[in-house]
């Protein structure tokens, strides 16, 4: 561009302009071609001439930096990766589907939304989608530009992933309206191609890192990835699907059908196998059709999300605690296949529990490569009486690994022999054991290296400590070479140690120490997940560090005020009463501590708070509530960061009023506590 420096100061302002134009220009022009590409899927320009242009606007961009703009194309990966992402409160909640898994549980829907109203409607319609499986985002257009996107989180808050979403080539940095409204908010499914996520497994087994169970797992992780880079390579692509035109009653248009054609007009790429049903015969018919139809699709979907068309009805009926009333997902049943089992296996966990695995000959099911099933415990073994060499039914729910559902008997082999449970640990021959009253065949033996493993697997995963890089492989290469004994001993690694590992060299160990270096400063709820206590899941491992803060607080407590956190159970409480108490697992949180690991929760909870509504508040709830049951109006307020007591007191700030309200109600009315109906509350909560 050197031949475009001014000698004089108008001619330089002149030329600014001019490069301004040309940059507007190529902008247009790569964004017309990128949604040609993408979402039209009908290129309009040869690659080699879309890369020169992209080329031109990059330099263009790096010599006038101030002529960047959000929405350019060069924006879509971010140069540097994020720290961590920040939780956002949705503006509208991301609601979920209320599930229907048969005709008579869709048909009792109806039945159910018809009553809810006054008045029958005496002509509706339905929309049927695809029900795309994977993750729920949220995007935020402001006067037309994509300025935030988030993933669901818990529907109430996610977290703030804009860097990571607008490498979807499908979602406009832009939208394609003359007059953008002030705000459009676009809900829809991010989702992996089924192609892509096997391919990424396929690098991930290379690599000996743990594979995606399914690509709405794969989804999730990818949008949750630091390094916009590595979003960007996974080709992740989005279906939209909801449009709130913000501070416009009818959300700018009448109805969802009206919604999928606007979001279509503005540049989002919406599923072309949709439908306007008059009935629910034809919604079923729609469904049967797509039950064939969605195996030759190249994205997983798992059933048919059913919504009233019409905006109107939509609002009348309105939202349960959960679900929108006017929505439903019916859904297809697990998939099952037959395949041919080519080995039976004991699986150590970390916990010591024994599972017996078929090992079976390749099989897809629901969209991908499956080769192991499990058979859960020894009397589910002996039920089946599976054998080597059996076919057998195996199957897919959800998340869940395949299980062996059950063995043709027919198709077996003469020269099979049973199946007989080992009984001496297959990692370190101590003899198993089985509890009279438990199904749970285990080996107790608490320096078996197979439940090192799974301890260490554990505290790397995702989840917990989130050690990339430290797999299966990994950790039994640690683990054989005798350099750890306890997750503690990862943070005394060296390069070296680790750079003689088979098949290691010292860029991917100075890599892996980084790694467990960086985990040092992952918050103590991730810490308390990774610990592996039993019951203690990612959801409980956040409830308990909101109310002990320090892992001294919770050694200390007792039994009953675990007992008492809101969302912790008897069986919980117990579990970790326990684990607190025995000298090893103390040993191992004071050599956690010594290694740099903070077990004490950053004190962000009453600053997230504050910005709730009711933070602060006190609620009394009396009388019976018209829709809510007194449950989930208690924590409808507590999400809001208000608190419910028992009685009224001058502290009580209002009072949730139903019908045949008795005492309390008169002792509000004296103490002047301002009351406040359940319409009232779900509308301040929405
Ligand atoms: C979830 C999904 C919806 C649709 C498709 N796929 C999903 N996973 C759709 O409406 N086309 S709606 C939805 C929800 O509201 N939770």
């Amino acid at each position: 561009m050197g031949n475009l420096t001014c000698s004089t100061f108008n001619a330089s302002i002149i030329m600014t302009k001019q490069i301004k134009q040309k940059v507007i220009q190529l902008r247009e022009q790569l964004q017309k071609a990128g949604y040609a590409y993408y979402v039209l899927d009908s290129p309009i320009m040869e690659d080699g001439v879309y890369d020169q242009l992209y080329r031109q606007l990059q330099d263009l961009e790096e010599e006038y930096p101030e002529l960047v703009t959000p929405d350019s194309p060069t924006q879509r990966v971010g140069d540097k990766p994020a720290s961590q992402f920040s939780s956002v409160k949705h503006n509208i909640p991301l609601y979920s589907l209320e599930n229907a898994f048969n005709s008579e549980e869709l048909a009792k829907w109806e039945t159910r939304w018809q009553k809810q109203l006054e008045e029958i409607p005496e002509k509706f319609a339905y929309v049927c989608e695809l029900k795309i499986d994977g993750s729920a985002i949220a995007l935020t257009y402001e006067n037309g530009i994509l300025v935030r996107g988030t993933t669901r989180g818990d529907g109430i808050s996610g977290e703030e992933i804009t860097q990571n979403i607008k490498t979807i080539r499908t979602i406009p940095l832009k939208l394609k309206l003359d007059n953008p409204p002030v705000r459009v908010e676009v809900r829809g499914e991010a989702f992996l191609p089924l192609d892509v996520f096997e391919k990424i497994n396929q690098e991930r087994n290379k690599l000996g890192e743990a594979l995606f169970a399914n690509p709405r797992n794969a989804a999730a992780g990818t949008l949750r990835q630091l390094d916009s880079k590595i979003v960007a390579q996974r080709k992740l692509n989005f279906f939209a699907y909801t449009l709130h035109i913000v501070g416009e009653e009818n959300q700018g248009a009448k109805s969802q059908w009206n919604s999928l054609e606007l979001l279509q007009e503005m540049g989002f790429l919406v599923n072309p196998n949709r439908k306007l049903c008059n009935s629910l015969a034809e919604v079923e018919a729609y469904f049967q059709k797509w039950d064939t139809g969605r195996k030759t699709l190249p994205y997983m979907t798992d059933g048919v999300v059913v919504k009233l068309n019409d905006y109107q009805l939509q609002q009348q009926l309105d939202f349960t605690n959960k679900f929108p009333r006017w929505a439903i997902a019916l859904k297809y049943p697990a998939e099952e296949s037959p395949t041919v089992v080519k080995g039976i296996i004991v699986n150590v966990g970390r916990t010591g529990a024994v599972t017996p695995m078929a090992i079976m000959q390749p099989v897809q099911l629901a969209g991908t490569t499956v080769q192991r099933a499990t058979l859960h415990n020894s009397d589910r073994v002996a039920e089946l009486d599976i054998r080597v060499g059996d076919t057998v039914i195996i199957r897919k729910a959800g998340e869940i690994i395949p299980e062996v559902v059950r063995v043709l008997s027919d198709l077996r082999p003469c020269d099979t022999i049973p199946y007989q449970m080992p009984t001496e640990c297959p990692e370190c021959s101590s003899t198993l054991v089985r509890p009279d009253k438990e199904a749970v065949t285990r080996c107790v033996n608490i320096s078996c290296p197979a439940i090192l493993r799974g301890s260490i697997i554990h505290w790397a995963s995702r989840n917990a400590l989130d050690i990339r890089g430290l797999g299966e492989r990994i950790a039994t290469l640690l683990i054989e070479n005798n350099l750890v004994n306890s997750v503690a001993d990862l943070y005394s690694l060296t390069v070296e140690q680790i750079a003689s590992l088979e098949r290691m060299g010292t860029r991917s160990a100075e890599k892996l120490i980084k790694a467990i270096a960086e985990s040092k400063n992952q918050s103590f709820d991730r810490i308390l997940y990774g610990l592996g206590i039993r019951y203690v899941g990612s959801t409980n491992a956040k409830i308990l560090t909101k109310s002990f803060s320090t892992i001294e607080a919770l050694t200390q407590a007792s039994f009953e005020s675990i007992e008492t956190v809101y969302g912790i159970g008897e069986e919980i409480a117990q579990s970790v009463f326990e684990w607190v108490r025995v000298e090893n697992n103390k040993a191992l949180i004071k050599a956690l501590q010594v290694a740099g690991l903070k077990f004490e929760a950053e004190k962000t909870n009453s600053q997230d708070n504050s910005d709730l509504i009711f933070a602060g508040k006190s609620f009394v709830i009396t009388g019976a509530l018209p829709t809510l049951k007194r449950d989930e109006a208690k924590k409808l307020i507590e999400r809001a960061g208000g608190k419910v007591t028992g009685s009224i007191s001058k502290k009580t700030n209002y009072l949730l009023l139903g019908e045949n309200a008795g005492s309390k109600l008169a002792k509000a009315k004296k103490l002047g506590v301002k009351q406040m109906s359940e319409s009232e509350l779900l509308e301040m909560v929405k």
